[in-house]
């Protein structure tokens, strides 16, 4: 080869390596994080301005942080109903997580922005002097050295703790009955919901609550640590709290006064959910190299930023159907009830979004495929096949445990003139169930505030979700179309999508158009022209034989 040829090989060969780089490390382009602080991991994913997951990354409580002897991420208390994790755990966590990003080569300059999710309803007590802590962070040192004194209470309280009963009575009896806390904060009064542990707290600890000069929810705490000072709670996790007025967006005079006094002092004023509330601190720009101005977009609760993450649009509903299955919805006009829970919307400051949760799912659906179907998910499916809409006009109710949405249990069966009957056919019995599972999560969602229109979408996630003949009768009691999406991170995801709307939001673009570009559901099933006539009279029967199994079940 001729020195010239060597000369331009080499030449190309170098722009071609150029290029490469260029194309590798696309050096400008912009990242925005989402982070999930849930109850047993700390998980990260950072996505680019196409919407593409560029790095996930997580950190396990019970084994990365041993030395805080977590079982699931939380501490369960001798009396088996408080239940805590340590404020500091979630904050070495982030340590860690941050130094194996660093290790991992993620670039931190080029974060835009940045928003995170926490488990709902936990909190965060700060000490009195925290926010001057917070405020002057020492770059050379961790997080979890910098913060270990900056906490009045050492032990969270967790959306697992159920040991609040008394002040849930006290509030409600404060604000004139459940369904009065209901109609003002979304819910009626709940254990793990943070007023009542407040409350809780302030009378049993009380020198602990004299010594506090902040509370955050897990979110917002989260967030204070990147803002390096207190980040406000934003409306859709501070409707988790049955203390914020979810018409109002403000927090209710009358439930701060049962819960605490000066309580709005404590925590701040509310603000939309995607809000930026500043860059982040310079500790992070100087420890890890981000961008000073990377911006701090609200963190919000788990639930909300699923639904980011979902991109529920106004008329769809979430099914996810798990161990428990849960119903999520968007909501324009809310009606609270006693059950489930009315949160604001974390993408749209005029709409809601309600969350149902129901404990028999997975396990009961697993049971009856192994007593009727010998354990075979085919035969389950065929059975559902073979079986016609509506069963005959058979209905079952299958509350293995005790159920939250409604509050019943034990197996109730019915045949088509009402008369409670003991057993059936294994193929009547697989169609009873899922009937009955499905009717049971429009019923419930309806009274909420749910109507089925035209050009609504179901959106099933969660491990049934791959099976096409449970998710056809999904799409058939509730009369539309159902769509797969994969969910496993769907609040750090969400949090990621709704780290890139912050920045836009002000200026007016909405949720949806900033993340259009995000991968589409997956059409699965479509309701058979028959379904909407069976159904809508199977549902009013339905609510009829719910009030007997819940009347028999209270007596
Ligand atoms: C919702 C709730 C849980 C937690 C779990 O009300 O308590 O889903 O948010 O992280």
């Amino acid at each position: 080869m001729s020195d010239s040829s060597v000369l331009r090989l080499s030449r190309s060969v170098c722009v071609f390596y150029v290029c490469f780089l260029v194309m590798a490390a696309a050096p400008d382009s912009p990242l925005y994080l989402g982070l999930d602080f849930s109850t047993q991991q700390l998980k990260v994913v950072a996505i680019d301005g196409n919407l593409n997951v560029v790095h996930q990354d997580n950190v396990q409580f019970d084994s990365e942080l041993s030395e805080f002897r977590t079982q699931g991420g939380v501490h369960i208390h001798a009396d088996r109903l408080t239940v805590t994790s340590p404020v500091l755990m979630w904050i070495k966590a982030l340590d860690l997580l941050l130094n194996k990003m660093k290790r991992a080569g993620l670039d931190f300059s080029r974060i835009r922005a940045l928003s995170g999710s926490g488990q709902q309803h936990g909190s965060v007590f700060w000490r009195k002097g925290a926010s001057q802590t917070l405020n002057q962070l020492d770059p050379d040192r961790s997080l979890h050295h910098l913060l270990q004194d900056s906490f009045s209470v050492w032990d969270s309280p967790v959306w697992m703790d159920s040991s609040s009963s008394q002040q849930c009575q006290d509030l409600q009896a404060a604000v004139g009955g459940a369904l009065r806390l209901a109609e003002i904060t979304g819910s009626r009064a709940y254990e793990r919901f943070t007023g009542n542990q407040i409350s809780k707290l302030r009378r049993s600890r009380a020198e602990d609550f004299q010594d506090t000069e902040r509370i955050s929810l897990v979110s917002s705490f989260a967030a204070s640590l990147f803002l390096g000072g207190y980040a406000a709670i934003d409306y859709s996790d501070g409707s988790g709290m049955n203390l914020l007025d979810i018409r109002t967006r403000n927090w209710s005079r009358i439930c701060l006064e049962a819960t605490a006094p000066h309580l709005d002092r404590l925590l701040g004023p509310p603000l939309p959910s995607m809000s930026v509330l500043g860059p982040v601190s310079s500790y992070f720009v100087h420890r890890y190299g981000f961008s000073e101005s990377c911006k701090v977009v609200a963190f919000t609760g788990d639930n909300p930023a699923s639904l980011a993450g979902m991109r529920l649009q106004q008329g769809d509903v979430a099914v996810s159907l798990g161990t428990s299955d849960t119903v999520f919805l968007w909501i324009q006009e809310p009606r609270p009830a006693l059950e489930g829970h009315i949160f604001c919307s974390p993408v749209d400051l005029q709409a809601f979004m309600a969350l149902l949760c129901f404990k028999n799912g997975s396990l009961t659906r697993e049971r009856i495929r192994n007593e009727c179907a010998a354990g075979s998910w085919e035969d389950f499916s065929a059975a559902l096949k073979d079986t016609p809409l509506g069963n005959g006009g058979n209905i079952g109710f299958y509350f293995d445990t005790m159920e939250i949405t409604p509050s019943a249990v034990g197996v109730h069966l019915f045949d088509s003139d009402d008369h409670e009957v003991s057993s059936w056919s294994p193929h009547v019995e697989i169609r009873a169930l899922v009937e009955g599972q499905f009717l049971s999560r429009r019923l419930h969602a309806e009274r909420l505030g749910y109507s089925i229109l035209p050009g609504t979408r179901v959106l099933a996630t969660g491990g049934a979700s791959s099976n096409r003949e449970i998710l056809q009768v999904l799409s058939d009691v509730f009369n539309a179309p159902v769509y797969t999406i994969d969910l496993s991170s769907s609040a750090c995801l969400g949090s990621a999508y709704r780290a890139l709307h912050g920045l836009v939001a002000e200026s007016g673009v909405s949720f949806f158009d900033a993340v259009k570009k995000a991968p589409k559901p997956q059409l699965v099933a479509s309701p058979n022209p028959t379904a909407k006539q069976v159904y809508d009279e199977m549902l009013k029967r339905f609510a009829q034989l719910e009030d007997r199994v819940l009347h028999k079940t209270c007596s």
